[in-house]
């Protein structure tokens, strides 16, 4: 158990819904801390960082072209086990699997498309998490 930091995006269709202050809500209820908030819209070379374990998979090119397409928020989280916490909050990375409770359970929806617009990015380990807080927050310090 440790007090570690994740990196949070309320993807393009979050955003155009309105949904990051429900997404905070969900964060800040669970006792974890926002240390970084910014409103951007991505560029493909932030997106080809971020995703760099996507590249070549199906569903890459509509992902980054969906993740450029508007403005979204990024946030860093700062909390006990909070890369984890954060996982749980979000639910299954399909919105139809997601657990109710979970925001892409109870908010998220399957448009039929070839990418999940499933409102919500959170790393997936410490170290992800450090590496992409890297990507989004370049001057942010320790
Ligand atoms: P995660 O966001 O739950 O960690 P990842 O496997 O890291 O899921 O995938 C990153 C993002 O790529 C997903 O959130 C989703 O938007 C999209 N994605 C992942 N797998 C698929 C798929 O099989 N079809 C369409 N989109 C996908």
């Amino acid at each position: 158990m440790s007090i570690e930091r994740s990196l949070v995006l309320v993807k393009p269709d979050g955003f155009q819904r309105g949904l990051t202050g429900e997404v905070l809500r969900r964060i800040e209820g669970k006792g974890y801390r926002l240390v970084a908030l910014a409103v951007l819209t991505p560029t493909r070379e932030q997106l080809a960082a971020h995703y760099a374990e996507h590249e070549g998979k199906p569903f890459y090119e509509p992902l980054v072209e969906f993740m450029s397409s508007g403005p979204v928020t990024a946030v860093v989280v700062e909390g006990q086990d909070c890369v984890k916490g954060f996982r749980s909050l979000a639910g299954a990375t399909n919105p139809t699997d997601a657990a109710p409770g979970t925001i892409r359970g109870d908010l998220g929806r399957d448009w039929g498309t070839k990418v999940q617009q499933n409102i919500v990015h959170g790393s997936d380990s410490h170290e992800s998490a450090t590496r992409e807080i890297g990507i989004w927050f370049p001057d942010l310090e320790g």
